[in-house]
């Protein structure tokens, strides 16, 4: 049993999971070992690896540090399609439903088809929609594509429905790494409500509250980078807020 079929079990029965995104450039041994005893000591479900802009020379050595020291799934969240380790558990296949760039659509995807096939890892088809933060966020720039507008909550839920009918397993809305404003609640509610398929949120998240919040608004994954790499110490608050959110919610 593959970790997507956790993550439906998981949405099924209500639990929230909390994902501690680590980009590989932005970390040096020490701060890995440092989150590592922060997140295992948290309960957190999952790491994400990945950024815009990785070099991936230093992606394997990351994972591999991470894998190697605790029982925590590895989710590659690729900036591209060079981001592709065997020492991950999972990848997250990222097509950039909210954007027109077919390069980030399709195409990338047609080039590294036959690598990521022989990767072996568990692939998750993953609708990515890239919502407006606030300001331009590396995403918003490198993917060359419009972000939806923050207010326009049916956008994105009609974008999330045609992903999952397209095939998509996953859908994650994110608001770019450091965004000024998170994503709404009312956004997330409006597409949660009309999506089977297990929710990810993510971008400019730096409270527990909002998280919370998220949760309850029907998000299944919360994902938290810049904050955390600032404040480690929120890598236990955020977990804790996730985790009790009641089941029923
Ligand atoms: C970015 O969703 C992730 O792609 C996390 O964003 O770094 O703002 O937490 P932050």
């Amino acid at each position: 049993q593959g970790l997507y079929h956790q993550f439906v079990e998981r949405k099924k029965s209500g639990k929230k999971s909390f994902a501690v995104l680590i980009d590989p450039d932005k970390v040096d041994n020490d701060k890995i070992d440092q989150l590592l005893a922060l997140s295992t000591e948290a309960k957190v479900d999952y790491f994400f690896v990945g950024g815009s802009l990785v070099i991936s020379s230093h992606l394997d050595e990351c994972i591999q540090q991470l894998k190697s020291a605790c029982d925590i799934p590895v989710l590659l969240f690729p900036g591209s399609p060079s981001q592709v380790s065997k020492y991950a558990d999972a990848l997250l296949y990222l097509s950039l439903i909210s954007g027109r760039n077919p390069e980030l659509l399709i195409g990338q995807h047609v080039i590294s088809a036959p690598f990521v096939k022989k990767s072996g890892l568990e692939i998750m088809p993953t609708g990515y929609m890239v919502i407006d933060g606030g300001a331009p966020t590396t995403v918003s720039y490198i993917s060359n594509a419009t972000p939806i507008p923050a207010d326009k909550n049916e956008i994105a839920m009609c974008t999330a429905m045609a992903g999952e009918m397209l095939g998509m397993k996953l859908i994650y809305m994110d608001a770019g790494s450091g965004a000024k404003r998170a994503i709404t609640e009312t956004m997330i509610e409006k597409v949660s409500r009309h999506i089977e398929i297990p929710l990810i949120i993510g971008g400019g998240i730096t409270e527990p509250e909002k998280a919370y919040r998220n949760c309850k608004a029907g998000a299944d994954v919360i994902v938290v980078g810049n904050a955390i790499e600032k404040d480690p110490a929120l890598i236990k608050e955020i977990s804790a807020a996730v985790h009790s959110v009641p089941v029923n919610a």
